[in-house]
């Protein structure tokens, strides 16, 4: 029982410490775009609740748990969909 309860703070503060990771991406013109982006970032296996907004001009996501992504793996995986990644921003 007390067992249990320790997991369950842990992944609670697991979860609670999961990346969040903002790009600001150049280029983008249209929907075709934002899933071209979408797709090379979910391919990475390492994001996850991927929302790319051709309006902002920002790719948002969060790291899988466990998995780390480094700005230059963020910067290739949007350069691979045809874009740039101009800015990096971790919260
Ligand atoms: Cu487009």
């Amino acid at each position: 029982m007390r067992i249990s309860f320790i997991i369950g703070a842990l992944a609670l503060s697991l979860s609670a410490f999961a990346a969040k990771v903002e790009v600001d991406v150049s280029g983008m013109t249209c929907g075709m775009c934002v899933e071209a982006i979408t797709k090379e970032l979910k391919d990475t296996e390492k994001a996850e609740n991927i929302l790319v907004s051709l309006e902002n001009k920002k790719a948002v996501f969060e790291e899988v748990k466990g998995k780390k992504m480094s700005d230059s793996e963020i910067k290739t995986a949007i350069k691979k969909a045809g874009y740039e990644a101009v800015k990096i921003h971790r919260k």
